[in-house]
């Protein structure tokens, strides 16, 4: 590390003014684009102490410059639907930093899909491959495409028209795409059929590819197992484990399945799942079986949660709801951005629950962190908390480097251990005097640093 962290030089007020001076200037570059602007402002606020305290990061402008993204990709996917309408949408890829390794980031389809819900994952991006210890810029990238009431044959000419442009500007040592919202095994299926037809080679420039033709074992299941390996790590620090907690999670795509499957194999009780619809509480918990239903039912015939109300007794439906008013131990954002808002956080700490693991990218408004944070609960940032993903994303990267292969037990293990040095990052760097973890803070800082100095290393460049 070339500097310190110990502590701040400068006034809070006067960190207070230089943040909000540096936000004016990113919002006047960035009009509009609201969500980056919010996940840059976090960050801002926990790691300018440390700029002022270090003249090193002032003088390089480490924070102005990652910020910027290295390049932006806007392209147009053209394709056509099972009427043979022709239809148009928008691609991108926002590489945003590539300062410890090549970028790295998944892909979203998603009608609310623009250039600054990318940039803020792509910002967020950067600072958690950084804390995977593993070396990976990052990136995100996607299209305002809804997969919805898609059949087959159109999800697989969009990915193949998406895939005909991106394909100039990935490879395994430039730019590795993965998947995101509406980019499942299925989508990366059809992108990664097109780019070795496009490119003529087997190279590793996609992960979350299927076991059978060089994906990872574990990768499906990473995001939200790690998500409760983190969980467990919180709990650990006041002497306690998932053993008999009660959860609440949402959605039910693939973080939200595995964080389920996880929380019942260490003996805690998930209770509800959601979609963009409504939520459904079952409060005998969401066992193995439920959730092999709910598998089927999301993964082959792209069914809504609400079915689950109809197929098992003694749950129910809430339409139009999210889980948060539902009484938990521990709650599990795993859908989408700003999913928890203020009252939704007051509710969950009056009902009781005590620790917050985010599987989703920024799932809690500023104000819900800031009711988390003053209530001295465990909350674990998505950057921390769902960065199992990416890193066996890593893993499978250098499995193709290696042409190898990892065995389920080896991933699960690297898996454990890298959630755990996540965790023991954050605590270093976001312990209060009162010993209470702030872990954006330490997440913030910890993934910050690794890429500031590569920058300071690496020269005006
Ligand atoms: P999926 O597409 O598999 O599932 C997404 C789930 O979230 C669905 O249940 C979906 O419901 C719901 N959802 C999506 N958008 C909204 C919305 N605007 N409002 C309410 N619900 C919504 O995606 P993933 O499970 O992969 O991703 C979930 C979250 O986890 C995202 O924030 C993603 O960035 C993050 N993440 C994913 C990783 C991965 O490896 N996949 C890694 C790290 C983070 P509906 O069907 O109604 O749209
Ligand atoms: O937000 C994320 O970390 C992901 N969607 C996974 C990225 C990846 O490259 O595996």
């Amino acid at each position: 590390m070339l500097v310190t962290v110990s502590k701040s030089v400068v006034a809070k007020s006067d960190i207070d003014s230089l943040v909000n001076a540096f936000m004016e200037s990113v919002i006047s570059q960035s009009t509009g684009q609201t969500e980056f602007h919010q996940a840059v402002h976090e960050v801002a606020k926990s790691v300018m102490p440390i700029i002022q305290a270090n003249p090193i990061y002032r003088e390089a402008k480490v924070l102005e410059r990652l910020v910027i993204p290295d390049s932006v990709i806007m392209f147009r996917v053209v394709w056509v639907d099972d009427s043979n309408e022709v239809r148009i949408n928008n691609g991108y890829r926002v590489r945003m930093s590539g300062l410890i390794g090549p970028y790295k980031g998944g892909l979203r389809f998603h009608p609310l899909v623009n250039l600054g819900v990318l940039k803020f994952l792509a910002f967020e991006q950067v600072l958690k491959n950084s804390l995977t210890t593993l070396p990976m810029g990052g990136a995100k990238g996607g299209a305002d495409f809804n997969t919805k009431g898609r059949s087959d044959g159109e999800i697989m000419r969009f990915c193949q028209a998406f895939m005909n442009e991106l394909f100039h500007y990935i490879g395994p040592d430039i730019d590795v795409p993965a998947g995101d919202i509406g980019v499942g095994e299925r989508e990366i299926g059809y992108l990664y059929g097109q780019y070795r037809k496009l490119s003529g080679c087997f190279h590793g420039s996609i992960t979350g590819k299927s076991t059978n033709w060089g994906g990872s074992q574990l990768r499906p299941e990473a995001t939200g197992y790690g998500s409760v390996y983190f969980a467990n790590d919180m709990l650990a620090t006041r002497g306690e484990s998932l053993e008999g907690k009660i959860a609440t999670v949402s959605g039910s795509g693939n973080v939200a399945q595995y964080t389920v499957e996880k929380l019942n194999a260490l003996g805690a009780k998930a209770i509800t799942l959601s979609d963009s619809n409504g939520t459904i509480v079952d409060n005998d918990g969401i066992n193995y079986e439920k959730l092999a239903w709910v598998k089927q039912l999301k993964n082959i015939h792209r069914g809504r949660i609400s079915e689950y109300a109809n197929q098992f007794k003694g749950s129910t439906y809430l339409p139009g709801k999210r889980p948060w008013d539902v009484p938990c131990d521990l709650a599990f954002p795993s859908a989408t951005q700003n999913e928890v808002e203020e009252e939704d956080a007051k509710q969950l700490v009056k009902n009781g629950c005590y620790c917050v693991s985010e599987g989703a990218n920024m799932p809690s408004t500023p104000e819900a962190v800031d009711v988390f944070l003053n209530a001295r609960i465990l909350y674990g940032p998505g950057k921390a908390a769902n960065a199992g993903g990416v890193a066996v994303s890593g893993l499978e990267m250098n499995q193709n480097a290696g042409c190898m292969r990892r065995s389920r037990d080896d991933v699960d293990n690297q898996l454990r251990c890298i959630m755990h040095s996540i965790h023991e990052n954050c605590v270093k760097f976001g312990r209060n005097g009162d010993s209470f973890v702030d872990y954006v803070r330490g997440a913030n800082i910890a993934g910050f640093v690794k890429v500031a100095d590569a920058m300071i290393q690496q020269g005006i460049v």
